[in-house]
């Protein structure tokens, strides 16, 4: 007998976490982006008594309500701490609105090197102790077998709203001083690799059971400005993260980069666990190219639920017969959801993935 054989850790019981690992599960796994919001009329009602969506991010009783709403009504296979992106900014000292109707807005965006003078290094325990005072009254709250999802956005999609003072159609600030500037660029997503590092350590500190990282707006680069401003500060951050709990069991690492399927091998040197995918890949596509080596998340485009029931159905056995038996898949939508869709269509979602996904299996 082995004496020196290593103990292997636990192996999670949650789907999510299942398939994270790339783990054998009885049927895939469903969450949504942005699956707390604005469609759901519960969500308007806790919105309207915060007064603001800046304040209800920051009142942990009730953004805690408002994460565990569709996981409540759905029954979704994950939770995601409802939070913004932005609030890292905002702790870095950027003053941070939410117009409505337009949009996050900075009063001050930052334009050159000088301007980095400007922003601290924020302690989570200190500039964002209530994200994690969320976290830990949504984890009273929720069953011990739904893992909690927390997040952060990507150094450079961070960056495009810092630079650009909100959100931007064409990136004209960012990419000029991504030309012309990037000392400037490379030291504030140096400092956002170290505020990011600190902050996801801190929700895993907290209680959750995997991190998403979103880079909405990589695919706006260019391949090798995508490898050097996006995915390079991600994988450093990856590289940070505590990854392990005291039991030995593993903290899952999501990387979302919006527009990248043709960056997939590039995505693949970032040391996460789960790749997320927009619509425009497919997913036996993916696979094939990555191996199995990644889970991967996704991907029908958001707009199936703008569809009638039976399309629904449809579009999701298409895309689950064509990945198949394999194991080391996460539903979700190739991105968050609408504020316009009808509630009613979610559940039509979710029993066809569980259906169909079953049914596959079993075969
Ligand atoms: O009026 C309202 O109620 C505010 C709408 C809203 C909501 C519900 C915003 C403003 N943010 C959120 C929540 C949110 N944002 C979550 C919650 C968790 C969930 O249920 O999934 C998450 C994960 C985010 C992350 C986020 N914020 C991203 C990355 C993901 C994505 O959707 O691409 C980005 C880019 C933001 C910035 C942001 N926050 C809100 C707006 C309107 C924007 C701008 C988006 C843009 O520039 O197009």
């Amino acid at each position: 007998m082995n004496s020196h054989r290593a103990v292997s850790p636990p192996e999670p019981q949650s789907l999510f976490l299942r398939a994270s690992l790339g783990l054998e599960v009885e049927q895939t796994p469903i969450w949504l982006m942005r699956q707390a919001g604005r469609y759901l009329p519960e969500y308007r009602e806790v919105r309207k008594k915060a007064g603001d969506f800046l304040s209800l991010c920051k009142n942990p009783d009730l953004a805690a309500q408002v994460t565990l709403q569709p996981v409540e009504r759905f029954g979704l296979d994950a939770a995601i701490l409802f939070s913004d992106i932005l609030v890292v900014p905002e702790a870095m000292g950027m003053v941070l609105q939410f117009l409505e109707g337009e949009g996050p807005h900075f009063s001050k965006p930052l334009t050159r090197l000088s301007d980095l003078d400007r922003l601290n290094l924020p302690d989570p325990e200190v500039q964002l102790d209530y994200v994690l005072a969320t976290i830990r009254a949504i984890r009273r709250q929720l069953p011990a077998h739904i893992p909690l999802i927390g997040f952060s956005g990507s150094p450079w999609t961070l960056a495009t709203y810092m630079v650009e003072g909100g959100s931007s159609k064409k990136f004209t600030q960012i990419k000029t001083a991504l030309y012309n500037d990037p000392v400037f660029l490379e030291g504030l997503l140096e400092r956002l690799v170290t505020a990011v590092v600190h902050y996801l350590n801190a929700q895993i500190a907290h209680g959750v059971d995997a991190v998403q990282i979103f880079d909405t707006w990589g695919g706006v680069l260019g391949p090798e400005e995508y490898r050097r401003f996006s995915l390079e500060p991600m994988a450093r951050i990856v590289a940070g993260l505590n990854r392990q709990r005291p039991d030995g069991s593993r903290v899952p690492v999501i990387v979302f980069s919006k527009g990248c399927g043709g960056y997939l091998e590039t995505i693949a040197t970032s040391g996460c666990d789960v790749i997320g995918l927009d619509w425009t890949t497919p997913l036996a596509q993916a696979r094939s190219r990555l191996g199995p080596g990644f889970a991967l998340q996704g991907n029908l485009d958001p707009a199936i639920l703008y569809a009638s029931p039976q399309r629904i159905r449809s579009e999701v056995r298409r895309l689950l017969e064509a990945f198949g038996k394999q194991n080391g898949h996460i539903f979700n939508l190739g991105h968050g959801m609408e504020p316009n869709i009808d509630p009613n269509k979610v559940p039509v979602l979710v029993e066809a993935v569980r259906e169909e996904s079953r049914r596959i299996r079993a075969r």
